[in-house]
């Protein structure tokens, strides 16, 4: 994986904006699964297969996955994030998760995340990392000032609650209460 350039970056933020919030502003419909043909969203966003291909392999956090469907047309999607106005179902597996994982968050949101958990908000689901590092860097681009959370995954699991996790690592489930997160102190 090489850095992307500035303008790279400004592509892969346009392709998430589109994949997974607004297609239709591109003139765009994903399928049930989130997917697009490649050839469609080169089109929409007047950008080459090579610009393509530059971000989905440099990205630091493999945020958008390209697979051929059965007919052997290639599509694209993004691998996680979506929201949940779109209603893309990514029909990723039900998978046991480690007993805790972490959630980064600014720290004037804690007062409401103790009362209420863990929302996804405008989201198809909340997003928990696999690590602390993780967890600060989610945190940190809303805020300087983060505080993470461990959030008692193992113990949901055993409540009931379902976890995924997205072709790049991410932890998805779809809240937490607030008995089963605490903040972590270093
Ligand atoms: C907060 C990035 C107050 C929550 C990242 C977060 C991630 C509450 C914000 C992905 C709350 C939602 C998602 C409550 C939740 N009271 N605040 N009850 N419940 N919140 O962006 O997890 O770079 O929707 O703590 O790496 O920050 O886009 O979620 O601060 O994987 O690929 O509400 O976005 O990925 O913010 O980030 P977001 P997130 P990409």
């Amino acid at each position: 994986m090489t850095a992307l350039t500035p303008e790279q970056v400004r592509l892969s933020k346009r392709m998430s904006l589109v994949l997974r919030h607004r297609p239709e502003a591109a003139g765009l419909a994903l399928d049930a699964n989130g997917w697009v043909p490649v050839a469609e969203l080169l089109t929409a966003l007047k950008i080459s297969r090579a610009d393509l291909d530059a971000v989905v392999a440099g990205n630091d956090k493999a945020r958008f996955a390209v697979a051929a469907d059965p007919g052997g047309v290639e599509r694209i999607r993004a691998s996680q994030g979506h929201s949940r106005r779109v209603n893309v179902d990514l029909e990723l597996p039900v998978v046991e998760p480690p007993a805790t994982l972490f959630h980064g968050t600014p720290r004037a949101n804690l007062g409401s995340i103790m009362k209420d958990g863990l929302r996804p908000r405008s989201r198809d689901h909340v997003h928990l990392s696999p690590d602390v590092p993780t967890a600060l860097t989610v945190g940190r681009r809303r805020s300087p000032d983060v505080v993470v959370l461990e959030v008692a995954a193992g113990a949901m699991a055993r409540a009931g609650y379902s976890f995924h996790r997205s072709d790049n690592g991410v932890w998805l489930t779809s809240a937490v209460p607030p008995g089963l997160l605490h903040e972590r102190l270093e």
